[in-house]
């Protein structure tokens, strides 16, 4: 199961770092994979996860989910 999180805010490869281990502290994320050029991130889950959980932490990192869609 895979879900892509757009997020506004990302501007370099610092910004990149801190919103993979954002998502990959979250209890259900097997990895990561930010997309700095498209603005999103691509969780891959082992089990379901709120998409609170991910608002949360990418909102305590410092940036702004702007939508989360099934892929
Ligand atoms: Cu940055």
């Amino acid at each position: 199961m895979k879900k892509k999180i757009l997020i506004e805010g990302m501007s370099c490869q610092h910004c990149v770092g801190h919103v993979t281990e954002a998502l990959g502290e979250i209890c259900g994320v097997k990895s990561v994979n930010v997309d700095l050029d498209n603005k999103n991130a691509v969780v891959d889950l082992a089990h379901p996860v709120d998409d609170v959980k991910f608002k949360e932490a990418i909102d305590e990192a410092g940036y702004e989910v702007v939508g989360i869609e099934e892929i």
